[in-house]
């Protein structure tokens, strides 16, 4: 394997806000600490070493940063701005992330541990999702109604206000921006809390939102534990709308602190999405999107296609061709050229895959590869696991049925179309899902019956900012991207006009 040319943790760093060795968070127009001076040491996943220090905000700093929105929002020009000058604003976000293009990836990379042709991908996305924002802004229409004479009634959109809006560690940069773009783009102010393991490219965006001149207190990003700050949002009675991507467990949590103030929710959540391969499909194509649909940012995705479901006949064939690529995956420090898979995002993280692991043996599933650490002294540093596929399963284990989030692949088989399509329904997650096989018909008659919001025919994970992304049962409420995550964003009015200036007489005078 290539050296690692990981680029030096200062020089990464030099882009933030810092004070005596800190990252500051950014609240109501100035980067601060901790109001108690509380910090945060965060983990470099694949060397274990510290790769920087961050404020730990409090629940005084997220009602500060609260209070700020608030204002920026009631008494503030954003909301009222022609949408024309938002659309200016974030163009030149797109344009300086495009800028930052080796500076932010490079940052993802020590900040997750992801290969960095993952993180350069991610990059590109956030910046396209600005644009794609950028451009919608100016484009929503209302509605008028035919109504009786002398009413003339339409329909406008209007921003819904504080949006407090909660993301994870798996997309970090990514995912502030599907939340931050369509919030800001329909003129709404937001408070971004990035998850506490990885908050260092939002703190770069805090840089460059600050650099280009957004009204102050637009966008605040407030760094902390999803207990204490994430919490907060949720259950603030000053919060108009809370949008969150992570654990369906911790939805739930969610959806329970914010109904103080029946505040508007839209939830991304887990899933354990089928992979539905069928004798006729093409053999190499399967095959890799298998191996893509699990393996990609170490199965670390909500979308993963974490249970293969392949027709009996080709069982044998397909799952001796993925063991061997799988055993193939050159798996290492993100910043090795030659990685192909990076790290679990933290030790405990780790942990939590490896007692799923532990589990399917357990159970009774046979491990077919993988299920360890990497071997030699990286994989005793980081938190590295081998690609595992696990085969003899049933529906009723464990491993079948709860998320992984990890590189771990469960394979299931069917005999026909129907027993495919029940399996892959029977979860109680609804995230995404695919089909593979070179009959048309029975490609569209399989995806229509599949319960769930994201789905593809013969490939697996390519998703763009145009189309929804959300998910149906527990994987989730609401949907993000595309005009749907911009509607998200808005409130609705009906307007009623009298065009015949006159009283209506229902009450004798
Ligand atoms: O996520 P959490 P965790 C799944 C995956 C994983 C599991 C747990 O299965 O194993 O969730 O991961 C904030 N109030 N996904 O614990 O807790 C937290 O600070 C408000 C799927 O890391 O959901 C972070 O910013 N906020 C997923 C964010 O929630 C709270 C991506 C996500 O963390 C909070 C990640 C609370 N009570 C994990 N508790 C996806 N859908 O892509 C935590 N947070």
């Amino acid at each position: 394997m290539a050296t690692t040319i990981a680029p030096k943790r200062d020089d990464l760093l030099r882009g933030l806000r810092q004070s005596g060795g800190v990252c500051l968070m950014f609240i109501d127009g100035a980067f601060s600490a901790a109001s108690d001076g509380g910090t945060r040491k965060l983990i470099n996943p694949s060397s274990g070493e510290v790769s920087a220090v961050v404020a730990e905000g409090t629940k005084e700093d997220a009602e500060r940063a609260i209070r700020a929105a608030r204002q920026a929002f009631d008494s503030g020009p954003w909301s009222d701005t022609h949408a024309q000058d938002r659309a200016k604003l974030l163009f030149k976000l797109a344009d300086k992330i495009d800028e930052h293009f080796t500076d932010l990836s490079r940052l993802e990379t020590l900040n997750n541990g992801k290969p960095v042709r993952e993180t350069e991908y991610d990059v590109t996305d956030a910046a396209n999702c600005f644009r794609y924002y950028a451009g919608l802004a100016t484009k929503p229409h209302g509605e008028t109604f035919d109504v009786p004479a002398p009413s003339q009634t339409f329909v406008v959109r209007e921003p819904i206000g504080v949006c407090g809006q909660i993301i994870p560690w798996n997309y970090p940069l990514l995912m502030g921006a599907w939340k931050l773009a369509p919030a800001l783009a329909a003129g709404n102010v937001c408070i971004l809390k990035p998850s506490e393991l990885t908050p260092l490219t939002a703190l770069l965006l805090a840089t460059l939102i600050e650099e280009i001149g957004f009204p102050k207190n637009v966008v605040q990003i407030v760094l902390g534990t999803g207990p204490v700050v994430g919490q907060h949002l949720a259950q603030s009675p000053l919060v108009d709308k809370i949008a969150f991507t992570g654990g369906t467990k911790t939805g739930r949590a969610i959806m329970l602190a914010s109904t103080g103030n029946l505040k508007k929710v839209t939830l991304e959540l887990g899933g354990k999405s089928p992979n539905v391969v069928f004798a006729d499909a093409d053999f190499d194509t399967a095959v890799d999107y298998a191996l893509f649909g699990i393996y990609a940012n170490s199965g670390q995705v909500c979308s993963a296609g974490s249970r293969l479901i392949v027709e009996e006949s080709l069982h044998d064939k397909l799952v001796s061709k993925i063991v061997e690529r799988a055993g193939k995956i050159r798996v290492g420090d993100g910043f090795d050229p030659e990685t192909e898979m990076g790290p679990i995002v933290s030790r405990a993280h780790q942990e939590k895959v490896e007692a799923y692991i532990a589990l399917g043996k357990q159970e009774g599933a046979t491990l077919a590869c993988g299920g360890g650490r990497l071997p030699g002294e990286l994989g005793e540093k980081g938190n590295f696991i081998m690609p595992t596929v696990f085969t003899n399963t049933r529906r009723d284990m464990r491993i079948v049925q709860e998320e992984i989030f990890g590189p771990v692949l469960v394979v299931q088989t069917f005999k026909d179309e129907a027993e495919a399509i029940a399996i892959a329904n029977d979860t109680i997650y609804g995230l995404a899902g695919a089909v593979f096989t070179n009959d048309i018909a029975k490609a569209h008659r399989v995806i229509r019956k599949l319960r769930a919001g994201i789905t593809w025919i013969n490939t697996y994970h390519p998703t763009y900012n145009e189309a929804p992304w959300g998910g149906y049962k527990q994987s989730g409420s609401g949907r993000e991207l595309g005009t749907y995550g911009y509607d998200s964003y808005t409130e609705v009015k009906q307007i009623n006009v009298n065009l015949d200036v006159a009283p209506s007489g229902w009450f004798s005078d």
